[in-house]
């Protein structure tokens, strides 16, 4: 038998044990209270220690322990808790209220064994779509972070880019302060050498004349 014909048997088994669970005296019983009600003998004691009850009063449809404990798959004591099991998804506690209330509460529809409701097992149906949000969630936290990164690429990006520029101007500043520089350098030089050429012209000029007055 391959894997798909095994995973058809589970909702098959699934209904074979809740159906199992609802004939069992102890119906509406949690695990950890299986244990209290296996060590007791024929006569168990109420948990809050007023009375005493036969095992035959077990869920029998009367309250007997002002607590619930003898009715925790009944709707007779108020203050009872029903244990759904649902096999395949969540367990949980109901109100004994909500026992055979024509609702169907647990996802195994074991709170409505006594009503002829027809509560379908939903169990695995509720697992698979927990599951799904799960991975929607998942796959809507991937793309969130890669939103992210993405946006701290272009930032660092941008900054990089601003850096840049800065080094940029910077590096024309310098050109330009260095041309200026050599552009004054070369007119001082300019006038320097004018005014000099101007200078020995002055001294020629009166010994010429001399030499023109003695001839
Ligand atoms: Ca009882
Ligand atoms: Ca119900």
């Amino acid at each position: 038998m391959g894997t798909r014909g095994l995973l058809s048997l589970v909702p098959a088994c699934l209904l074979v044990a809740s159906s199992l669970v609802a004939s069992s005296p102890l119906l509406g019983v949690s695990p950890q209270d299986e244990k209290y009600f296996a060590v007791a003998g024929a006569v168990i004691a109420c948990k809050d220690g007023s009375r005493t009850f036969s095992r035959d009063r077990l869920n029998d449809g009367y309250c007997d322990c002002l607590d619930g404990t003898d009715e925790p798959g009944t709707s007779a004591c108020p203050q009872s808790k029903f244990y759904c099991r649902n096999i395949g998804d969540t367990p949980h506690f109901l109100f004994s209220s909500q026992v055979n209330d024509h609702i169907c509460d647990c996802c195994d529809g074991s709170d409505e064994y006594d009503t002829g409701m027809n509560c379908p097992n939903t169990c695995l149906k509720d697992q698979n779509v927990s599951e799904n949000r799960s991975g929607d969630h998942d796959a809507e936290a991937t793309k969130m972070n890669n939103s992210d990164i993405q946006e701290t690429k272009n930032r660092v990006d941008l900054d990089d880019l601003v850096q840049k520029l800065k080094g940029l101007k910077l590096l024309i500043m310098i050109q330009v302060g260095s041309a200026m520089c050599i552009m004054a350098f070369c007119l001082f030089y300019r006038c320097t050498r004018s005014r000099r050429r101007h200078y020995l012209r002055g001294i020629n000029k009166p010994a010429n004349s001399v030499v023109f007055a003695v001839l």
